[in-house]
């Protein structure tokens, strides 16, 4: 997602210079929320059974199951958790100001929700995979610590000419990652797969994907599809694994930008299956 994608849905005509436009919770249709409400109906079983234990308290701690979430309420019950805050955006942002946003603990999530003949895929974020997908997970000290200083990085990262490795961080650890709470017990915490039924079981029960443990030089190395279920996922065994590459990610970086990459779904000799 160096550039973004030519015809975006959202309406960016009044977006503020920072690129957030206002929520505007109070006019959202009762067709809107119907629509968010069938989506959490889908998902809530596969969220029972797969979801990380943090994940799924940090979803019963926000309360937002039965309407779409006025992101004011949401923004002051983080705040208080974590120190995060959320961000109305018309979709997806420029890298530059998605990181800037990040790195000052406010998570961009995207104020419209897709139409009801749209409930399996969707080519860009709506408001059910930014909110549902991302904003559990942020009630978790050590992950919402590794976000932050994520994104604190892309500055610096885009000045190295590093953008891609740090993509691939976001993409396959924040987007499509997994968790191994107790041996052989794996659960998602990814917003990619927790906002999609297919992936989540796909994810975590196809037999086809490979399931690697976290090695960050791996993940810096390995490029990925957005418009096909992974064929390779990541595994933590708990969020503080996250937080601990941030202190190398500068050198990790400069490293990955000039290292061979790995093509979607193939092997590398170093891979530890999990
Ligand atoms: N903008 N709103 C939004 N949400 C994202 O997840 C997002 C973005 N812009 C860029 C981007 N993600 C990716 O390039 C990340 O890898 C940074
Ligand atoms: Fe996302």
């Amino acid at each position: 997602m160096d550039g973004l994608p030519a015809t975006l849905r959202g309406d960016y005509a009044r977006t503020a210079a920072d690129g957030t436009v206002p929520q505007r919770h109070h006019a959202i249709p009762e067709q809107d929320h119907a629509t968010w409400r069938e989506l959490v109906r889908r998902q809530r079983p596969l969220w029972q059974r797969h979801a990380a234990r943090a994940w799924r308290e940090g979803l019963a701690r926000l309360d937002c199951e039965d309407a779409i979430p006025d992101f004011a309420v949401t923004s002051e019950k983080l705040r208080a958790l974590t120190g995060w805050s959320l961000v109305g955006v018309p979709g997806l942002i420029e890298e530059g100001l998605f990181f800037d946003h990040l790195a000052a603990r406010r998570f961009p999530v995207t104020v419209w929700i897709r139409r009801p003949d749209e409930m399996d895929y969707l080519e860009e974020p709506d408001i059910f995979h930014d909110f549902a997908g991302h904003v559990p997970a942020l009630t978790e000290p050590a992950f919402a610590d590794f976000l932050q200083a994520y994104g604190a990085l892309g500055a610096h990262a885009r000045a190295a000419g590093a953008l891609k490795p740090l993509a691939r961080l976001y993409w396959h650890m924040v987007e499509f990652g997994l968790i191994e709470e107790q041996p052989g017990e794996r659960r998602a915490y990814g917003a990619g797969i927790l906002s999609s039924a297919t992936e989540t079981v796909h994810a975590l029960t196809g037999d086809t994907p490979r399931r690697l443990r976290f090695d960050p030089m791996r993940v810096l190395r390995s490029d990925y599809r957005i418009d096909d279920l992974q064929p390779t996922y990541f595994v933590i065994r708990d969020f503080s694994e996250l937080f601990a590459t941030v202190r190398d990610l500068p050198t990790l970086l400069a490293w990955a930008r000039d290292a061979e990459p790995i093509p979607p779904g193939d092997a590398d000799p170093a891979d530890r299956a999990v």
